[in-house]
């Protein structure tokens, strides 16, 4: 069976961008492949977080796995602190990754943009390496990932390729997925931008464990256009194409479909319509989410998985270290 790998970093609330655009890939996906799905808390440290609420966050994202349906039957999920072979493989790659190919990473372009040397970190000019090392540890085949992740899976292709021509085939090469709808969610206040974690506190971004009257009034404040007219059209209508898109990922229906369903409404029918259909799905979660958290059940299940992971990238870690040269 193939594998699939996966994770999302605690840097924010999770939101439902990162929902749409690759955890319910990740759900969809668990059957047909072994998965391996984790919390990527060591790419939380790019920046500063308070510890406490990063503790609290990283427990928050099991939740959140196991109640968008990750089942343990067919998923193993872990948190990647808990395995010390990332940052050893990280070392390595890093030490065959290019100034020249880090810094072409756009979401380091964009995240660094404006800041002076001093205020940007060396782990954001790096963490692709790292990023390249959870995939190649496990010998993933593929990578679901929403859009903007895309150019880091492909540094790991080419990592991968690198010290496999360098050393002799030690690496799987693996593939991005990205979903075809939903690839990118975009901000409800700017529908230009990407709905991102670290604007949790806009009006523009819905988190999975939002109360549920304050996402509903999100939806209703989303810009749109003077049209009133429902259909798709990313370039002229980017506000009314991102709630099509969330609607439609919501309900599991073609976004064709939903434009006839719409295809007589206003805007204000629309998105009302739209806010009730993510009002059902946030309290059904938000349910799920609240029952495991008391039942305790998230930390057996990461204790199970750690003793898996650690083998698996155990035995990648040795066989690198052995055709590197380090060690006795
Ligand atoms: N708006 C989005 N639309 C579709 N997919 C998205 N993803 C994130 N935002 C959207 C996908 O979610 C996965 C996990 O993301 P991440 O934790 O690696 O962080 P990120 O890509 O940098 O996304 P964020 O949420 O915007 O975090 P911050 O604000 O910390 O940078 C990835 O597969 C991502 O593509």
């Amino acid at each position: 069976m193939k594998r699939l790998l996966s994770g999302i970093k605690p840097t924010g609330e999770v939101t439902l961008g990162n929902y749409i655009g690759a955890l319910r890939q990740f759900v969809e996906m668990q059957k047909d492949y072994e998965s391996f799905v984790f919390v990527a808390d060591l790419h939380a440290l790019t920046v500063y977080n308070d510890p406490n609420e990063l503790r609290r966050r990283i427990r928050d994202i099991v939740a959140i796995y196991l109640a968008c349906g990750l089942d343990p039957k067919y998923t193993t999920l872990f948190i990647q602190s808990e395995n010390l072979y990332h940052t050893n493989l990280s070392w390595v790659l890093e030490c065959n990754s290019y100034m020249g190919e880090l810094s072409r990473m756009t979401q380091f372009k964009d995240k660094s943009k404006g800041k002076g040397n001093e205020a940007i970190s060396c782990g954001l000019f790096t963490y692709p390496a790292l990023m390249a090392a959870d995939i190649l540890l496990y010998d993933a085949d593929v990578v679901p990932v929403g859009v903007d992740q895309k150019q880091h899976v492909e540094l790991a292709r080419n990592l991968a390729e690198r010290f496999n021509n360098k050393y002799g085939t030690t690496f799987k090469v693996p593939e991005p997925i990205i979903s075809k709808a939903g690839a990118k969610i975009y901000d409800l206040q700017n529908p230009q931008k990407k709905m991102s974690k670290t604007d949790n506190s806009s009006k523009g971004c819905i988190m999975l464990l939002e109360d549920i009257e304050s996402a509903k009034k999100k939806i209703m404040s989303a810009v749109t256009d003077s049209e009133n007219r429902i259909y798709y059209d990313k370039e002229n209508k980017p506000g009314i194409s991102n709630l099509l898109v969330i609607y439609s990922s919501l309900k599991g229906i073609a976004l064709e479909e939903v434009e006839q369903v719409f295809k007589d409404s206003n805007y204000g029918e629309f998105k009302k319509s739209v806010a009730e259909e993510v009002a059902q799905f946030l309290s059904s979660l938000q349910n799920k989410y609240k029952a495991i958290i008391e039942s305790g059940e998230a930390d057996k299940i990461l204790d199970e998985s750690n003793e898996k992971v650690r083998q698996i990238a155990e035995a990648k870690v040795k066989d690198v270290f052995s055709k590197i040269g380090v060690g006795r």
